[in-house]
């Protein structure tokens, strides 16, 4: 049986039939796992109320190994390794799990990225396990793909990403000012890559359009989520649909853990580059 996985870093409802094991999202009173249950509004409300700190967790090796029971051929994807314990929890659970059935097959793909870069994987994943291709032709087409798969983003606090050291104070300060958003990217090393500074909504989708293209988009997929903000996301996805009508253009709410990071407000959007 073929199973495809992913961490909730990816958004969901996503793909059908796709299995999601949670990261948790948690303050000194209160967890959250950000499962089908999870209802993100309420997260984000009762966080804007919280006054101390807040943290996450990546899935554990159990929950990983849960997650492959059953399977004999497994497709798993998390967020970039460089900024969580996913990617590692998972390969953890590979061993085990091929420890005690040898003849499993699981690949284990880092993202180097999160959100709506996972579902233009999994979809892939999908396109080429429904074409019945074998699991190594798969694993390998999929590696390739994701070389050209890209992530940009704009984010109006990096509040959150600074308490938990995934990006620096100094960072985080120069955004907290009322309506300056970052417009970044995931590095290729997986990392959080500031790329502009905009005064405004407005001023922030122009740069994300001169970004696509600089990063060699010429049409196709675009997977947009947002955090509380569909009309940037829609008046984004309009802007993309008239640059390059030939775009296939899909937009989505994020869901908790990618909420949490991204904060209200944000929107990200993945895209696969030419060549
Ligand atoms: O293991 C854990 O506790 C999870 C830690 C996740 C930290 C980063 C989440 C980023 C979420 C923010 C905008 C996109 C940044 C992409 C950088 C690769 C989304």
């Amino acid at each position: 049986m073929i199973r495809l996985i992913a961490d909730s870093s990816s958004d969901r409802p996503g793909l059908a039939g796709v299995q999601y094991v949670p990261l948790i999202i948690s303050t000194d009173e209160k967890s959250f796992v950000d499962n089908e249950h999870l209802d993100v509004n309420e997260l984000l409300d009762y966080l804007a109320s919280y006054k101390g700190r807040s943290y996450t967790a990546c899935p554990s090796v159990d929950s990983w190994l849960s997650a492959y029971e059953g399977a004999e051929e497994i497709y798993a994807v998390t967020i970039t390794s460089s900024l969580s314990g996913s990617y590692n929890a998972a390969m953890a659970a590979r061993e085990l799990y091929l420890q005690e059935h040898p003849s499993a097959k699981i690949a284990v793909f880092d993202s180097l990225s999160t959100g709506p870069e996972i579902l233009l994987i999994l979809e892939k994943i999908r396109e080429l396990t429904d074409a019945g291709l074998p699991f190594e032709q798969v694993e390998q087409q999929v590696r390739k793909y994701m070389r050209h798969t890209r992530l940009f983003f704009s984010l109006q606090s990096l509040h959150n990403l600074s308490q938990n050291g995934r990006v620096s104070k100094v960072a985080a300060a120069a955004v907290g000012m009322l309506g300056i958003r970052i417009v970044g990217t995931a590095s290729p090393e997986g990392t959080l890559a500031q790329l502009a500074k905009c005064r405004g909504d407005r001023k922030a989708l122009p740069e994300l359009m001169e970004q696509m293209k600089g990063a060699g988009f010429q049409g196709g997929k675009v997977r947009i989520t947002h955090v509380r903000n569909p009309e940037l996301a829609d008046r984004f996805a309009d802007l993309v649909r008239t640059t390059w009508p030939t775009a296939d253009v899909a937009i989505s709410q994020s869901t908790g853990l990618c909420s949490y990071y991204a904060e209200s407000g944000a929107i990200l959007a993945a895209f696969v580059t030419a060549g």
